[in-house]
């Protein structure tokens, strides 16, 4: 081969790095948020944040990397620890919008670094820390669930909901099927325990859901007052 051969080659070669290191290694996201009436009223211990209380409103859980079968990749990246300083201008809004409820009571960056080395180290090739944690809350901002729900008398006051009629007020509030988990209160009654909201690759648009997560919920189920 000739030196211009070669130069092609090389260039061909560099290229396809480029564009492999680019391509997602998975095929859609769950924004997964979660009713925090729902994970305290459990026999399971909650400890509020040590800013107190947090509001009664759906807080994150985690966005999270799936695969279309159901199964998802975990802990992609050890290399990548978590870094508060790369956040510091996040972490009042996710005080508020993505509070730890975990005991000890403590201020929510061990729930973030958990989120972070689990599920955001497996979306390093779409988005770097900050845009993690920044999609996260842009998207549960733009969801808006509660005030969906409420506008649809669907409220957290103890009162039992079809899953149905949850489901159906989501669906025509952001234009996508939800997949609804419920857990079961110390009465065992099955209450709306998390929600979850499928995003596209770019972690910015909601999309239809290519699997659904089996969420064990009943005909009827309890929003809880929190
Ligand atoms: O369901 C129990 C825990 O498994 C993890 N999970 C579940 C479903 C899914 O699609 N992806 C996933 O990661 C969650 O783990 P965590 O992030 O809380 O450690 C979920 O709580």
């Amino acid at each position: 081969m000739g030196a211009k051969g070669w130069v092609v080659l090389k260039l061909l070669m560099f290229q396809s790095l480029f564009v492999s290191q680019s391509q997602e290694d998975f095929d859609f996201f769950y924004l997964v948020v979660q009713w925090p009436g729902a994970y305290c009223d459990t026999k399971r211990a909650c400890c509020y944040p040590t800013s107190g209380k947090p509001d009664a409103d759906f807080g994150i859980h985690g966005l999270w990397p799936n695969y279309k079968d159901g199964s998802w990749p975990s802990n992609c990246d050890p290399d990548s620890q978590f870094d508060r300083t790369q956040i510091e201008d996040l972490v009042s809004s996710m005080k508020k919008n993505w509070p730890t409820l975990s005991c000890p009571s403590n201020e929510g960056f061990e729930f973030w670094e958990h989120e972070w080395e689990k599920h955001g180290t497996c979306s390093e090739s779409v988005m770097d820390q900050h845009e993690y944690f920044e999609n996260a809350l842009k998207l549960k901002d733009k969801a808006n669930l509660l005030q969906i729900l409420t506008n649809s008398g669907i409220n957290p006051d103890d009162g039992f909901y079809g899953l149905s009629e949850i489901t159906k007020a989501i669906k025509d509030g952001i234009g996508f099927t939800p997949g609804i988990q419920c857990n079961k209160d110390p009465e065992r009654n099955a209450q709306l325990y998390q929600i979850y909201l499928c995003v596209d690759t770019s972690g910015t648009e909601f999309i239809e859901c290519p699997v659904l997560p089996r969420g064990r919920c009943p005909a009827q189920l309890q929003f809880a007052k929190f």
